[in-house]
């Protein structure tokens, strides 16, 4: 007889499903958002745009927040709790009220920060640099997603710590372990942009200060920015460890190599902020090229994590007869979207990551600061390894809590969406990489820049990125469809709860449980980054925006 499937916990499905809802409906909005706007970089459809009740930066302010901090959030955080539920034994219900109030802050927040978004009174992108000004709901409404995160991440921590009580000696589920690992990276990095909008921006906003500190309170939100795109990416890592091998029917390589790479990923995503405000004034240039160097650091688990993959692969390809360095690519199942998604997005990860080091080679990054490129970056980094990674979860992970088929038909549009997201990504980052090279800005509608000799060089790049953005939307079309499909009308039965198992003998030391030992490294390496500078900036700020009014 089959070995039963073994199924989450019902009350923590319809949990996760919640996350999902609004994950896929803001999936939708975003997508949208995206595409008005390579319209109307096009310049070619004017009389459309002056007729709608959208601005260009309001869009484009409804695509970042709506796509860069709801979707990933909501899928993230839905993602963990699932994961976690099935390999720890599931929660408790005091447990699982932390996480629904998590949701219902982070949905409150939501609602508030888009309508203002809506209202045209939160037109400040997904960055919101002062002194752009939003409405004082907007910031309030970012701060209670944060919080409404943080609920999470204590759950994260609290079932966690329960499991090595109730199995002492016993070695902790890979998937619990790396959830803690991003969450406690999370909970450190999210302090700083909660400091500057509650301390310093929600005071100004109100009127209570008059003047804000600009260089203090970008360095806090790029203190907490680039963990960010570490938050997108872990959760991506984590399929990749822990889901990948068993859809390809292998093992995970080594468990031990993905705890030490998650480690490493702790102690080196937050003390290297400064690599996004290298052009900026009032830094030290001898931080600036500390946290260079330090990002440099950051690379080397995403290279192990290259490493672990590809042999993964080439394990499984031998076991099934591969001969060579890269037969193994033919022993894989490319007709199962759950593999095809995510591996399409770990080979953009290698143009995506190359960016990244360019971006981060300190004077190099002259050349790309603020420009198209950096757009091309983050759509093949974020906006396809990460989101298509999540697209292939989504194929398993929905039928799953819902209760129903993944059924061939459902299989066959997620090959067409992965085939559709990849190929219009392609087109769209390109265009976008190459016209940065040119000099075209970045975050600037056709008005902006249309009486611009340049305009006519970068035409065909902006005509490419429409193409490749309305491919894009179809790719959204076909991913909501498929989801609606998992969600509500799939045959009722069983899918598999993706978790792969480790190679046999493999061994995992202790020390990686040493929590206080890894948040100690990470606390004393942003101390060290980040503690003269910050002095610095507060002693050096011009009179009246020293920041520390209310104090
Ligand atoms: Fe970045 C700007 C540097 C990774 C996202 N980045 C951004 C922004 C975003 C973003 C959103 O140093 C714009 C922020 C804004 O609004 O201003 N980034 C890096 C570096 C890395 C990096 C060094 N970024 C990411 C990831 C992101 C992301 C990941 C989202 C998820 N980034 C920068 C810098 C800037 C920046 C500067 C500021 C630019 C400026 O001037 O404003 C590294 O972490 C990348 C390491 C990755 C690798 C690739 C490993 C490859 C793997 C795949 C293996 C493939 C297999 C398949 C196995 C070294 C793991 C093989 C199959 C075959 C068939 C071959």
């Amino acid at each position: 007889m089959k070995n039963p499937i073994k199924r989450i916990d019902s009350r923590d499905g319809k949990l996760v499903m919640a996350y999902m809802y609004v994950a896929f409906t803001f999936l939708a909005i975003g997508v949208t958002m995206g595409l008005l706007q390579v319209l109307e970089r096009t310049g070619k459809f004017e009389a459309f745009f002056n007729s709608l009740n959208l601005g260009y930066y309001q869009i484009l302010t409804l695509h970042g927040v709506g796509l860069g901090l709801v979707l990933t959030f909501f899928f993230i955080v839905g993602f963990m709790v699932a994961t976690q539920s099935i390999t720890t034994g599931g929660y408790n219900n005091k447990e699982r009220a932390m996480s629904w109030i998590g949701f219902i802050l982070m949905l409150v927040g939501t609602i508030s920060a888009v309508v203002m978004v809506l209202l045209n009174e939160a037109t400040v992108l997904y960055t919101f640099y002062v002194p752009l000004q939003a409405h004082v709901i907007f910031y309030v409404g970012l701060v209670l997603v944060i919080v409404g995160t943080w609920f999470n991440a204590w759950l994260i921590f609290m079932r966690h710590a329960r499991f090595r009580k109730e199995n002492p000696g016993e070695r902790t589920p890979l998937f619990s372990y790396m959830s803690v690992v991003t969450m406690i990276m999370w909970q450190i990095a999210t302090i700083g942009v909660a400091i500057s909008a509650i301390f310093f921006i929600i005071p100004w906003a109100l009127g209570l200060t008059d003047t804000v500190n600009v260089l203090l309170t970008r360095t806090l939100f790029w203190y907490f920015g680039h963990p960010l795109v570490y938050f997108w990416l872990m959760p991506a890592y984590m399929m990749w460890y822990a889901v990948i091998p068993k859809i390809i029917g292998g093992k995970i390589f080594s468990d031990a190599l993905a705890r030490l790479s998650f480690i490493l990923l702790l102690f080196f995503s937050i003390p290297v902020g400064f690599h996004h405000q290298l052009t900026e004034p009032g830094i030290d240039p001898f931080w600036k090229y500390l946290q260079v160097d330090l990002t440099m650091f950051v690379v080397v688990p995403s290279l192990m994590t290259a490493f672990s993959l590809f042999a993964t692969f080439e394990s499984r390809g031998r076991e099934l007869g591969a001969k060579g360095m890269f037969g193994w690519l033919k022993k894989m199942p490319w007709g199962d979207a759950r593999f095809l998604a995510p591996f399409l997005g770990m080979v953009l990860f290698i143009p995506g990551g190359a960016g990244g080091i360019i971006n981060a080679s300190h004077q190099m990054n002259q050349v790309v600061h603020n420009t198209l490129w950096v757009t091309g970056h983050f759509h093949l980094t974020v906006a396809t390894s990460v989101m298509l990674t999540f697209f292939g979860t989504t194929y398993w992970l929905v039928p799953h809590l819902t209760g129903r088929v993944y059924t061939p038909i459902a299989n066959r549009l997620g090959v067409l969406q992965a085939v559709l997201w990849t190929v219009g990504m392609l087109i769209m980052s390109t265009a976008m990489h190459w016209q940065g090279l040119l000099g075209g800005p970045r975050r600037s509608a056709y008005s902006d820049y249309a009486g611009n000799a340049d305009t006519l060089a970068w035409g065909p790049y902006q005509i490419a990125q429409a193409v490749g953005g309305s491919i894009l939307f179809l790719g959204m079309v076909v991913m909501i469809i498929t989801f609606l499909n998992l969600a509500f009308f799939a045959p009722k039965g069983d899918t598999e709860f993706v978790v792969a198992s480790d190679a046999p003998g493999s061994t995992t030391p202790a020390v990686f449980e040493n929590w206080k030992l890894w948040i100690g490294i990470t606390l004393a390496l942003i101390a060290f980054a980040y503690t003269i500078p910050i002095i610095d900036i507060v002693k050096s700020a011009p009179p009246g925006a020293e920041g520390f009014k209310l104090w």
